[in-house]
């Protein structure tokens, strides 16, 4: 995809959110492994471009609901790495104070409707924000990440069908990284391009590649104005890959030899970096302060989720359902 059409400032911003994505991902791992952080994680690295280049097309008001797979989104959509690491590591200042974990970080005054646990769960929510949206004559659209292994739940269909019917501002966006856990998508799926289910619900499918940063934002942008103009949903489908196992932990003894090695040699972050090097849109050491920057706020992060306390036993009551907990209604 040309980079002509975009400022350098653009093209430095989509570099340093696809490095924060990653950088924040390796850091999480590490402080797993230091004990910093309990609990599952399961991590993005790998699938950069498809969170970045997707949000990216997005403005502040409108909406995503992300996945079990969901740091890079809420990073993408301006989520704070000093939260989101206090989350981790259950302590109070997090995002859901500290009693949520990756899997159910929120914030609804970035539009970040949240992570869910459950496979296909964000997409019913996103398309009932469409609806909202529609029935409000409001000029903002929905977007929900899900993987491959989503459009097999039946949440997915039925929420694909009222979109279609209804033509609500709505994007279906699926990080196809070729597995569900560990079953590899040949063995869940009768169609390998999963994006032409879409057609049976009356609206576009379209594929991309999902470790283009410039491809998927270009994609969604489309998306986005045919959304607005309420011309109903587009499903786009990222190709991509993830590096890490399913979760961290998982020995991964279901990838065919030599498939990571193709898929590395295709890296969303090298491969832009030597686009803006070769095309001489940035200087190596522009490059450099970028990382460093990033470096500098995940120390913060880091040592802010360390210092901040333990939530109390107290608070066990405070964020449920009907209550208010950081001024956002649960
Ligand atoms: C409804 C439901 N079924 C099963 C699971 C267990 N589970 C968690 S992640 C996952 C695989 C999801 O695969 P995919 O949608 O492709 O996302 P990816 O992990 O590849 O990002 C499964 C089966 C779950 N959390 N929820
Ligand atoms: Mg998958």
């Amino acid at each position: 995809m040309s980079l002509t059409n975009y400022s350098k400032e653009q093209l430095l911003d989509f570099y340093r959110q696809m490095v924060k994505v990653r950088e924040f991902e390796l850091r999480a791992i590490n402080e797993r492994r230091g004990g910093l952080i309990p609990g599952f994680i399961h991590s993005c690295v790998g699938q950069e471009a498809t969170a970045v280049g997707a949000c990216s097309a997005l403005k502040q008001d409108d909406v995503i609901t992300s996945t079990h797979r969901g740091h890079g989104h809420l990073i993408a959509k301006g989520g704070e790495p000093k939260f989101m690491m206090a989350e981790l590591a259950a302590r109070s200042t997090g995002y859901c104070g500290g009693k949520g974990g990756s899997l159910h970080m929120t914030d609804f005054d970035l539009g970040i409707l949240g992570a869910n646990g459950i496979v296909a769960g964000g997409i019913p929510m996103s398309v009932g924000a469409a609806l909202a949206f529609q029935m409000r004559r409001e000029a903002r659209v929905a977007l929900s990440f899900f993987g491959d292994g989503a459009v097999n739940e039946g949440a997915f269909h039925e929420a694909a069908n009222l979109a279609g019917l209804w033509k609500l501002p709505i994007i279906f966006f699926c990080e196809n990284n070729l597995y569900g856990e560990g079953t590899p998508q040949d063995k869940q799926a009768p169609i390998k391009d999963v994006s032409l289910r879409a057609a049976g619900y009356g609206f576009p499918g379209v594929i991309v590649d999902g470790n283009d940063v410039v491809a998927v934002y270009e994609a969604t942008q489309t998306a986005v104005r045919r959304a607005r103009a309420g011309e109903g949903p587009t499903f786009i489908e990222g190709k991509t890959y993830r590096y890490r196992g399913h979760y961290e932990g998982d020995p991964m003894i279901y990838r065919p030899s030599g498939e990571m090695e193709a898929w590395r040699a295709r890296d969303p972050i090298a491969g832009f970096r030597q686009r803006l090097l070769a095309e001489t849109i940035a200087a190596q050491v522009e490059i450099t302060a970028v990382e460093q920057e990033i470096q500098t706020l995940l120390d913060d992060a880091v040592t802010f989720a360390a210092d901040s306390p333990a939530p109390t036993p107290e608070s066990a009551l405070v964020g449920v359902y009907g209550d208010t907990h950081n001024g956002q209604v649960f």
